[in-house]
């Protein structure tokens, strides 16, 4: 199968441009955020500073993709502008998350060489610029994600919502609806400072269509509900157990950081 990608030695992130050529692209992420390298921006970033809006009710279906858990929005009424992004007025797709096999790694950012135990991703498409999230995602200016990582400490309340639905989907290709409302914006730091630079999807086909903003304030989560994601499972219900390889476990799901080249970081806000 050409789409057959993931985390593992054979079909990991350091095959995927064999088969995803812009996987070898020179404007990929994630990246290592070295924050003694990156540009105060104050002036042109907080200009106009980041503004979002989310219903509570925009958390529709939550999805075990095989490779991570995932939670299909409704875009209607969401907003994502401001910063980076400028006047163009994005819309949330969805959101999902990476971590690892312990609580010392599985961001898929670093910052100055360290890994956190979860990084969260809000993504995001320009409806200024395009019609549908397929035709913003081939387009250098189409997508915005915003990063939030994930550190362990209190357990937190609006992720307890999702980690007591994911037994629901714990078999690749499960999905739930949502039914009572889980707001996207707890998810996100009470600090508005961010880094921000121009990257990629992270996962095949790696497209380089993405502003990237990352906050540097973490949000915390328990070990147990991080222990909750490493439960679910790559393979379908019904579908044999690899069992030679952590049971099948979605683990390490995080590609690591790819050169920055000659692109800028830029920072706003502490
Ligand atoms: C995750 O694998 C999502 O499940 C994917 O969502 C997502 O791809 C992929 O990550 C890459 O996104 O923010 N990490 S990332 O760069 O959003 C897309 C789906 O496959 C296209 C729908
Ligand atoms: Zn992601």
């Amino acid at each position: 199968d050409k789409n057959e990608w993931d985390y593992s030695a054979q079909n990991g992130p350091s095959t995927w441009m064999s088969k995803f050529p812009m996987a070898a692209g020179s404007r990929q992420s994630p990246v290592n955020i070295e924050t003694n390298q990156v540009e105060s921006d104050h002036e042109a970033l907080s200009s106009k500073p980041l503004r979002w809006k989310y219903p509570a009710t925009a958390s529709r279906k939550l999805v075990n993709p095989g490779y991570c858990w995932r939670m299909d929005t409704d875009g209607e009424g969401t907003f994502l502008s401001g910063g980076p992004l400028m006047d163009d007025v994005y819309k949330l797709e969805q959101y999902h998350c990476h971590w690892g096999c312990s609580d010392s790694r599985g961001s898929e950012h670093t910052v100055n060489g360290q890994a956190f135990a979860g990084e969260l991703h809000l993504v995001h498409w320009n409806t200024s610029k395009y019609n549908t999230f397929a035709e913003a995602a081939k387009a250098s200016d189409g997508l915005a994600v915003l990063g939030v990582f994930l550190k362990v400490g209190k357990t937190h309340m609006e992720m307890e919502k999702i980690a007591r639905l994911l037994p629901y989907v714990s078999h690749k290709g499960e999905v739930v609806e949502i039914r009572e409302p889980i707001d996207p914006s707890k998810f996100l730091p009470d600090d508005n400072g961010y880094w921000t630079y121009l990257g990629s999807l992270t996962t095949p086909p790696c497209n380089e269509s993405v502003t990237w903003i990352l906050f540097k304030k973490c949000i915390e989560v328990s070990h147990h509900q991080l222990n909750i994601f490493r439960n679910l499972r790559k393979f379908s219900r019904g579908e044999e157990c690899p069992c030679h390889e952590n049971h099948g476990a979605v683990i390490n799901n995080f590609r690591p950081p790819m050169p920055l080249g000659n692109r800028v970081l830029r920072e706003c806000g502490s």
